[in-house]
């Protein structure tokens, strides 16, 4: 923007900055950071009143990370490394927001962040070749560089059941919970919802509530997460190989150090051999399971010995069989859904209290003033808790009304499917960036660690252009139709697309059914990252 057009600008009421950001969790608290230290002038929005995104918002009662809190965390600095101490092996919520408010004083970020705001629009205009983005508070900024720090998993979603609005009690969806909690001592509840947020509330739920009846859709595969106090011998020990653990963490396909995959495929062991390194990663906890063998996620005979043993692991702890009939998964490969980390879900069902209803066998039909309708059936609620997840990957940024280049809205563009030119940007949309965007590894991986690849990645690209007097940076669609086609045939090859999984869209009634994230691993990704930097942003059309 030139001297003139600033003034003007300023003379509207418009203030002007390099960048914007739009959400303040884990992704945009870090590019804030990486920006200022860029000098450039910045302006975070954020919908909710502080920071920390996800552990904002989802504190219902069991919520932790289920990549151990040694490596859910920024690698970024040495010194927020050292200075930092977990003190379970999956920090819950609580601790992990605590953290990110700790970062965000450290950092002294919250200076360039206006929360409860929750930005509306943003406008492209080829001839000023700046973005003007709008909020819910009335704001008009102007920015050259806009970055969508929205989240994959933000936008919380209430299924539409007829009736919902008539309901005499509470309801709480998991991903917006009341920062107050919630207290169900003495009442009915029902829980729809049987993912990762289901899993990990309903046993404390059930700890709590008179009656417990959980409404499940698609059983899952679900496996003890093993978790448990960090001794100090732990944490000092990792406090000496801090940095060469986190590039060592890049340079895998999950961006994990935790396990290692073993890459023999399973017609290569021998039976016995297949059965130990299933039971002792089962042993271990995590997502180190689905490293039992390297083609776990790559063929149906694979995968189903994988699936047989956890379905028997399962088994054995359900008491009653018509339980075990509706708990077991059956209709989807192990690993394709996301796998969930429970502490003692299984075991909550033996309680006398507690019930489940087959919501596959029998839709819930509606919500009435004192319940859910299931199979013409009514079931009597004090509370209902919706963890039904999210409008995941693309919600939250088609959530914002996102015009381009000659008025093309990303809504349109992105009608029957995300597309993006690795995950970064998308064609008609100059100097627009998505963090851990649809087509980028991002929630098949450690997030914090596919969150700073993308924003250091940002970084070098910002410092390029303004340094070497480049106006805009926009993907080519040649580029972006190549990466779409990589991305699609990439996750073809793999059993991903045999699920209804969020991850295909498929939990929102009429989303196109794509899959959207990246499956060829954080290492491979980094490598296309590093290179398309290299040849100075190859695949993007720079305009002076
Ligand atoms: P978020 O944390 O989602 O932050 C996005 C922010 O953008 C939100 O605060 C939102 O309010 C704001 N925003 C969105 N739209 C707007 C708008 N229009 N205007 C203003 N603000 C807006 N990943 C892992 O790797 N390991 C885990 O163990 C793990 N555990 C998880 C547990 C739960 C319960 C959930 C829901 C997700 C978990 N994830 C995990 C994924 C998690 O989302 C990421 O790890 C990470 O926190 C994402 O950070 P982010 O900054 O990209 O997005
Ligand atoms: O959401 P989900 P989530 N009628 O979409 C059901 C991360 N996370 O919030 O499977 C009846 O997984 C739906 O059924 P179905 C993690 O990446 C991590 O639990 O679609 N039921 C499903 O059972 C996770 O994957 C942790 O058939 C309906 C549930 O609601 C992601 O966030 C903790 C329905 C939604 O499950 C999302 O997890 C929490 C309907 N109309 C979250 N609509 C950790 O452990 C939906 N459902 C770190």
């Amino acid at each position: 923007m030139t001297r003139e057009e600033n003034s003007a600008a300023q003379a509207n009421g418009t203030a002007h900055f390099d960048a914007v950001i739009v959400g303040a969790g884990f992704a945009g608290m870090y590019m804030l950071h990486r920006l200022r230290a860029l000098g450039l002038s910045v302006r975070v929005f954020e919908t909710g009143d502080g920071v920390g995104g996800t552990w904002y918002w989802n504190r219902y009662p069991g919520a932790r990370c289920d990549v151990e809190s040694l490596e859910y965390q920024y690698g970024f600095s040495d010194d927020i490394q050292r200075e930092w101490n977990w003190t379970e092996r999956y920090a819950a919520q609580p601790e992990i927001l605590r953290y990110q408010n700790y970062v965000a004083d450290k950092l002294n970020l919250r200076k360039d962040i206006q929360f409860s705001t929750r930005v509306t629009s943003a406008d492209y205009d080829a001839r000023s070749g700046e973005w003007t983005v709008e909020t819910d508070r009335g704001d008009r900024v102007q920015t050259r560089f806009c970055i969508m720090a929205t989240g994959c998993l933000s936008a919380a979603r209430v299924p539409d059941f007829p009736g919902v609005e008539d309901f005499d009690g509470e309801t709480y969806h998991t991903g917006a919970w009341p920062h107050e909690g919630v207290d169900f001592t003495g009442k009915r509840v029902g829980v729809i919802g049987t993912g990762s947020s289901g899993v990990q509330s309903i046993p404390i739920i059930a700890e709590q509530a008179k009656h417990l009846t959980v409404f499940q859709r698609t059983a899952n595969f679900t496996l003890p997460a093993g978790n448990r106090p960090l001794s100090k011998e732990e944490i000092t020990a990792s406090k000496e190989t801090l940095l060469t653990d986190r590039q060592h963490a890049r340079e895998t396909a999950g961006g994990l150090i935790c396990f290692e995959y073993n890459e023999a495929l399973a017609e290569e062991m021998t039976p016995e051999a297949r059965e130990k390194e299933l039971r002792e990663r089962w042993t271990q906890g995590g997502f180190a399971f689905l490293g039992s063998y390297g083609d776990i996620m790559a063929t149906k005979e694979a995968n189903d010995i994988a699936a047989d043993f956890a379905r028997a692991q399962m088994r054995s702890v359900i008491k009653d069989p018509a339980i075990v009939d509706i708990l077991l998964p059956d209709d989807h490969p192990v690993g394709v859904k996301r796998l969930c980390l429970d502490t003692h879900y299984l075991e909550t069902f033996n309680l006398p209290h507690v019930d489940i209803v087959d919501v596959r066998a029998n839709p819930i039909e509606r919500i009435t003033k004192s319940g859910i309708v299931s199979g013409g059936r009514e079931y009597e609620v004090d509370v209902i808790v919706f963890a039904t997840g999210f409008d995941a990957m693309t919600g939250a940024i088609l959530g914002v009304d996102i015009t381009g280049r000659d008025g093309m809205k990303l809504r349109d563009k992105w009608a029957a499917g995300p597309r993006t030119y690795l995950g970064l940007g998308s064609a008609g949309f100059p100097n627009l960036f998505f963090i851990t965007g649809p087509g980028s590894p991002s929630v098949l991986s450690n997030m914090i660690v596919s969150i700073e690849q993308h924003v250091d990645w940002i970084t070098d690209c910002l410092s390029r252009l303004t340094s070497g007097n480049v106006r805009s940076i926009e993907a080519t669609p040649d580029a972006e139709d190549e990466w779409v086609a990589h991305v699609n045939e990439l996750a073809s090859e793999t059993l991903y697309p045999q699920a209804n999984s969020w991850y295909m869209g498929a939990n929102i009634p009429g989303k196109p059914r794509v899959f959207m994230p990246y499956t060829g691993g954080v290492n491979v990704y980094g490598e296309k990252l590093a290179e398309v930097a290299a040849a100075d942003y190859e695949g993007f059309r720079l305009d002076a």
